[in-house]
């Protein structure tokens, strides 16, 4: 059978991204892209039916009543796999969180040279909730205090972490009723590795059981503590301009791009850029200074704190070597393709390695360390720097976008009430009126087995015209941001008449870009606010609110979907289902399927649903916001009662007569 010819239009939806396709196959170069369209995905192990657990195996599983070597039913192996990625996604997260703990802990005593503590609200907001003493204690005393409380809940053998005590009370005591409350983050991935080894754990319900119990590890424990600390070390995100896509590389810059997730590095990079002795020898090369930008997760952490441009989302990273202007690609951890050393070969860059935990053959390693980082963070813009002269022929496209990222949930609280009556009320009242008709958290990454951006946009655009708020994160959040989604009034013409209402009077933009994939853990306390501030149900199940995750594919993801279920919501993600299955040929294989849909929803509330068709992924959401407005007693969805009030309503009046805006006014006749 020929090849369907793909077209470049079909592989991005970013027009910077065609003109690097374009650009590749002028070169001759493969990306993530055109890799994706020779390589089809394995249907027996893409659906979860294959094991190599052990040496018995693999075994694929693909007729009717097969079982492995081993004796193991294909509902047991996809729940085994499942149980794994979700580990590996909660151990990402998690490890990252301990890294930010150690770092706290190193600044708290003197000893992460170029690290300060600079949000000391938040430090004492949180140190309170966990009864840490606050009162006559310095930050440093109150800071060592957190960072090991955090550190032990890595280590911790029994009882619950710590953490989970933000969660909604009602929330808690399901958990505890269903034993799924993480003892220790590290016990709960070890206990996923063990039950998971050829011959333990071998009932897809129990099994399941614990990737709840993991994930909730992930999404209470490691990352919530992350982004804590991220925002105690380099400030809790509030509005600031920013810029994302291709175009804010410079021509006459040297051109440093940071992609990975832990904010240690790419915040100290970001101080080194701006060092006049950095600045001193970019000059000496011929060059403006150092341009820094981001990819992926780290671009978001640079971005919504300091308005530090982002390069792109996940599938840019090759895009932006692509450009031929990029000196260094400096790397930490996760979502880092080994393509770029082997890219970086036919271009001049650098693609510079940094964790002890990540190495790429071929790639430069220059390792950090939080003790001595503004030295390293200067020794690896130097090393970009001396690249500068060995710069080719370059294109960069000239696209580029501006946007509004940094809605933590503190400034939402601030941004509703101003400082002194900061609350949710009015976003709880917005929802309760139909103005809002409900929430949407569209998170997650790019996937070259979809055009890329194009799920994401699609799917927020049409929940805006239906006037739900959407919340993003991660490279979501970047995808909506080259759209022009991000920023303030510019998307509003794209939204339905109660949200535009709403957006208008508190002046945000329809889309609130809320940070990296560990800030989805911003996202449960957001719904966490939501249900304390009354009116919405006495759990996140009740409030009216899907998850999305169109275009995933990274092990996190899963663990994310997995704990904002466990959490109470309803998780659609787009593209093929790990545990699909083949049910024509397999009968039991839909086991795993229902009971992450249907059992996971009868115990917690919420449920992970694989929906690759994206207009039934926007029915579902609907219809599932509607069902939660509808249970709560709340008025049905009525678009036409709103959208007469606000800028709306300024711009009409201005528009008439005198005599007919007092009439429209105050009700008197023109005559
Ligand atoms: Fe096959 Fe069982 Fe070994 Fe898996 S654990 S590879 S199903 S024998
Ligand atoms: S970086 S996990 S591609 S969101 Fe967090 Fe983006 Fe997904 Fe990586």
């Amino acid at each position: 059978m020929a090849k369907k010819e793909i077209r470049i239009e079909d592989y991005s939806a970013d027009p910077a991204a065609q003109q690097m396709l374009i650009r590749a196959e002028e070169l001759g170069i493969g990306t993530a892209f055109t890799r994706a369209s020779e390589m089809s995905p394995c249907n027996i192990g893409g659906a979860g039916m294959c094991c190599k657990q052990c040496g018995m195996g693999p075994c694929r599983l693909t007729k009717e009543g097969a079982v492995g070597v081993c004796g193991a039913t294909i509902d047991t192996i996809q729940a085994r796999n499942l149980v794994r990625a979700i580990a590996a996604g909660a151990a990402a997260h998690s490890d990252h969180g301990r890294d930010m703990a150690f770092t706290l802990k190193a600044v708290a005593n003197d000893d992460a040279d170029g690290y300060y503590i600079r949000d000391v609200a938040k430090l004492r907001m949180v140190a309170s909730k966990f009864n840490i003493a606050i009162e006559g204690r310095s930050p440093k005393e109150i800071a060592n205090d957190l960072a090991d409380l955090y550190i032990a809940q890595y280590g911790q053998q029994r009882g619950e972490i710590a953490p989970i005590i933000r969660a909604p009370e009602k929330r808690q005591k399901l958990w505890r009723e269903h034993g799924v409350i993480p003892r220790g983050i590290d016990r709960e991935v070890v206990e996923a590795l063990h039950r998971t080894h050829i011959g333990d754990d071998q009932d897809p319900a129990h099994l399941l059981n614990h990737a709840v119990r993991t994930s909730l590890a992930d999404g209470w424990g490691g990352s919530m503590m992350a982004t804590d600390i991220s925002d105690i070390l380099f400030g809790t995100p509030a509005p600031v301009l920013g810029q994302a896509n291709l175009g804010v590389l410079k021509d006459d810059m040297v051109n440093v791009v940071v992609h990975g997730h832990e904010p240690t590095l790419s915040q100290m990079l970001v101080a080194a850029s701006q060092d006049p002795e950095v600045i001193e020898y970019a000059h000496a090369a011929g060059a403006k200074g150092v341009n820094l930008a981001g990819i992926c997760c780290t671009a978001n952490e640079i971005l919504m704190r300091q308005g530090i441009p982002a390069a792109g989302n996940f599938l840019h990273q090759e895009l932006s070597i692509l450009t031929g202007a990029v000196e260094a690609m400096v790397v930490d951890v996760q979502c880092i393709m080994q393509a770029l050393v082997m890219l970086a070969e036919k271009f001049h860059t650098k693609v510079i390695t940094t964790s002890p935990k990540v190495k790429i053959k071929g790639a430069t390693h220059i390792e950090f360390d939080e003790h001595n980082a503004l030295a390293i963070a200067k020794q690896i813009l130097k090393a970009a720097i001396d690249n500068y002269a060995n710069r080719g022929k370059t294109q960069i496209p000239q696209v580029k976008e501006s946007l509004v990222p940094g809605f933590s949930h503190e400034y939402i609280n601030y941004m509703l009430g101003g400082a002194y009556r900061g609350s949710f009320r009015p976003l709880n009242d917005a929802i309760m009126s139909g103005r809002i008709r409900g929430v949407a958290a569209i998170v997650g990454c790019n996937n070259p087995r979809s055009k890329q951006d194009w799920l994401h946009t699609y799917v927020t655009r049409e929940l805006l015209k239906q006037d739900v708020l959407v919340v993003e994160t991660g490279c979501g959040a970047i995808a909506s941001a080259k759209l022009g989604l991000l920023l303030g009034e510019a998307g509003l013409d794209q939204v339905g008449p109660g949200l535009r209402e709403v957006c208008e009077t508190v002046g945000i933009p329809p889309v609130l870009h809320m940070g990296s994939c560990v800030d989805n853990t911003r996202i449960l306390t957001v719904l966490t606010q939501i249900v304390e501030e009354g009116g919405l149900g006495d759990d996140i199940d009740q409030v009216p609110a899907v998850g999305l995750a169109p275009e995933w594919m990274s092990e996190k993801a899963l663990a994310i979907g997995t704990y904002c279920v466990a959490s109470g919501a309803y998780v659609i993600f787009g593209g093929a289902s790990p545990v699909s299955g083949m049910p024509d040929k397999v009968s039991d294989s839909a086991d795993v399927l229902r009971y992450i849909s249907e059992g996971w929803e009868e115990i917690y509330g919420g449920k992970l649903e694989f929906i690759p068709d994206v207009d039934e992924m926007i029915q579902r959401t609907l219809d599932h916001i509607d069902k939660k407005r509808a249970a709560l007693g709340l008025p049905e969805w009525q678009p036409e009662r709103y959208g007469r009030s606000g800028d709306a309503r300024m711009l009409e009046l201005e528009s008439m007569s005198l005599a007919d805006k007092r009439a429209a006014l105050y009700g008197v006749s023109p005559n």
